[in-house]
C-alpha cells in the first residue's frame, strides 16, 4: 500500500495527472478572478444587473451581501473541513476520537445559522416590502400578457395599443443576419416618463405569463382572471429591454418587452402625439369603410398583417404546424364561404390559441389578411373581402346576438 503522501508526490510532481491539476488549479483561479471581478465592477454580463432605480439597486445589493454571507461560509465550512481531512490523516497516525452528545455543539450549530438566517431576513423583508408597495403611484398602466404579445393601457389617458416582436421571421430563420437586438426589438415600445412612480396593473387574456425587466427589477407573472401589481420609479432615460419569463407556450421566446424611459417633456409630447394618432386612425377606419381596394393593395397589406400577426403559428408559408396550427393553405376555411373565415379572425375560436382579433386589427386590417389568405399559396379563390364586408359582418352578427 502507498502512503498518501506518497500518492500525492506522484499525483502532483508527474504524469497526465500533474497536467490535469494544473487545469484545476487555472480553472479555481479564473473563477475566484471573475467573481471578485463581478463584485466589484458591478457591470458585468455574469452577474445581475444593478439596474436604474432604487429598488434595483436595493436588490443588486442585498443579492451582493447574500453572496459574500455564502462565500465566508463557504470559506469556513470547506476550510475546517481539508484542514481535517489533511491534518488529522490515518499515515499521520491519527487516531478518531469517540465521542457523541455535545450539548455545547449542538447548540452552538444551532443559534450561529439562526443568527445568521435572522441577519439575511431583515435587509431582504425590507426590501420585499418595498417592492410590494404600489401606494402613491404618480401614473397607472395597464399590462396584459397574452400569446404572444403585449398590450399597454394608460389610465385615464385613452391610450392603449399592442407591443409585439419586431424581429422579421428572416432572421429567426437563419435566412438573415440577427440584428443587434435579435428577439428584443418591438414594434411598439412602452413609453413612460423617468421620475415619477408608475403602477403596473398585470394580467392576462390566456396562459400565464410574466412581465420581466431586469433594469428595474420587475418581474411579476401575468395571470387570467387576476390582477397583480408592481411599481418602477426610473432614474435615467434609456431604453430598457426584458423579455416574458413564463413559459407561455411555442412562441414563448418572441414576446420581448421594450421600455422607452424619456423626461417628463418628451414623455408628454410623446403621449399627446399617441392620442393624436390613434384619433386619426379611428378616423382612417371610418373612411375605409367607404373605400374600395385592389387586388394589389389588399393583399400587400394583407401579406404584412400576416406576417406580422398571423405567421408565428400558421407559419409564413402558410403550412401551419400539424397538431397545433392548423393550415391556410387549401384549408376549407380560407377557400370556402367567405362570412365564416372573416368570423375566424373577428371572433376567434374560443378555447382554442386562435384569439378574436377583432380588437386587435382594425376593420381594413382584417379584410386585407382575409384576402391575403384566400389567394396565397395557392388559394386562388379571387375573392376581395373589403373593410365594409367585415363591417357588416360585424353588424349582422351583432344583431343575431341581441
Ligand atoms: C397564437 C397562435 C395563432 C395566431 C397568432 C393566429 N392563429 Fe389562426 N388559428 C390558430 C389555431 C390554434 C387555430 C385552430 C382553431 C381550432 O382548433 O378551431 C387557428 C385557426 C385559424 C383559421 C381556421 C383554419 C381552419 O382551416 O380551420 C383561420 C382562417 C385562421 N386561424 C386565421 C388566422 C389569421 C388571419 C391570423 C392573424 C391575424 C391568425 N389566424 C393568427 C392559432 C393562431
Ligand atoms: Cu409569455
Amino acid at each position: 500500500m502507498i502512503g498518501i503522501d506518497q500518492l500525492w508526490r506522484e499525483m502532483t510532481q508527474e504524469g497526465p495527472l500533474k497536467e490535469l491539476l494544473m487545469i484545476a488549479k487555472r480553472l479555481v483561479l479564473i473563477f475566484i478572478g471573475s467573481h471578485s471581478a463581478l463584485a466589484f465592477s458591478g457591470d458585468s454580463s455574469l452577474n445581475m444587473t444593478k439596474g436604474v432605480t432604487d429598488i434595483s439597486g436595493k436588490v443588486y445589493d442585498l443579492h451582493m451581501l447574500i453572496f459574500y454571507i455564502c462565500c465566508a461560509i463557504a470559506l469556513i465550512v470547506f476550510g475546517v473541513m481539508f484542514y481535517s481531512i489533511f491534518h488529522h490523516r490515518k499515515s499521520k497516525g491519527a487516531v478518531a476520537a469517540h465521542f457523541h452528545e455535545s450539548t455545547k455543539v449542538e447548540i452552538l450549530w444551532t443559534v450561529i445559522p439562526i443568527i445568521i438566517l435572522i441577519a439575511m431576513a431583515i435587509p431582504a423583508t425590507k426590501t420585499l416590502i418595498a417592492m410590494e408597495d404600489t401606494s402613491q403611484s404618480d401614473l397607472t398602466i395597464k399590462i396584459t400578457g397574452s400569446q404572444w404579445k403585449w398590450h399597454y393601457s394608460y389610465f385615464g389617458q385613452d391610450v392603449e395599443f399592442f407591443s409585439l416582436l419586431a424581429t422579421s421571421s428572416k432572421q429567426i430563420e437563419g435566412v438573415e443576419e440577427k440584428g443587434a437586438h435579435y428577439l428584443l426589438e418591438v414594434d411598439n415600445p412602452l413609453v413612460v416618463p423617468i421620475n415619477r412612480k408608475i403602477r403596473f396593473l398585470l394580467t392576462s387574456d390566456d396562459v400565464i405569463h410574466s412581465w420581466w425587466v431586469p433594469d428595474f427589477a420587475v418581474k411579476k407573472d401575468t395571470i387570467p382572471g387576476f390582477i397583480n401589481e408592481a411599481w418602477t420609479k426610473i432614474d435615467k432615460p434609456g431604453v430598457y429591454r426584458g423579455q416574458c419569463a413564463e413559459l407561455c407556450g411555442r412562441a414563448h421566446g418572441f414576446m420581448p418587452i421594450v421600455v422607452h424611459a424619456m423626461e417628463e417633456d418628451n414623455y408628454e409630447a410623446w403621449l399627446a402625439e399617441k392620442k393624436e394618432a390613434l384619433v386619426k386612425a379611428k378616423q382612417a377606419a371610418l373612411s375605409a369603410l367607404d373605400q374600395s381596394l385592389s387586388m394589389e393593395q389588399l393583399m400587400a397589406t394583407g401579406e404584412a398583417v400576416y406576417l406580422a400577426r398571423c405567421s408565428v403559428c400558421h407559419q409564413v408559408s402558410g403550412v401551419g404546424i400539424p397538431g397545433a396550427f392548423p393550415a391556410i393553405k387549401g384549408s376549407a376555411v380560407a377557400t370556402g364561404d367567405r362570412s365564416a373565415h372573416i368570423d375566424v379572425i373577428v371572433n376567434g375560436r374560443s378555447g382554442t390559441a386562435m384569439q378574436a382579433f377583432v380588437n386587435q386589427l382594425t376593420e381594413e386590417e382584417i379584410a386585407a389578411v382575409v384576402t391575403y389568405q384566400r389567394n396565397a399559396w395557392g388559394n386562388d379563390t379571387g375573392d376581395l373581402v373589403q373593410a365594409s364586408d367585415v363591417n357588416s359582418f360585424k353588424q349582422q352578427t351583432a344583431k343575431g346576438d341581441l
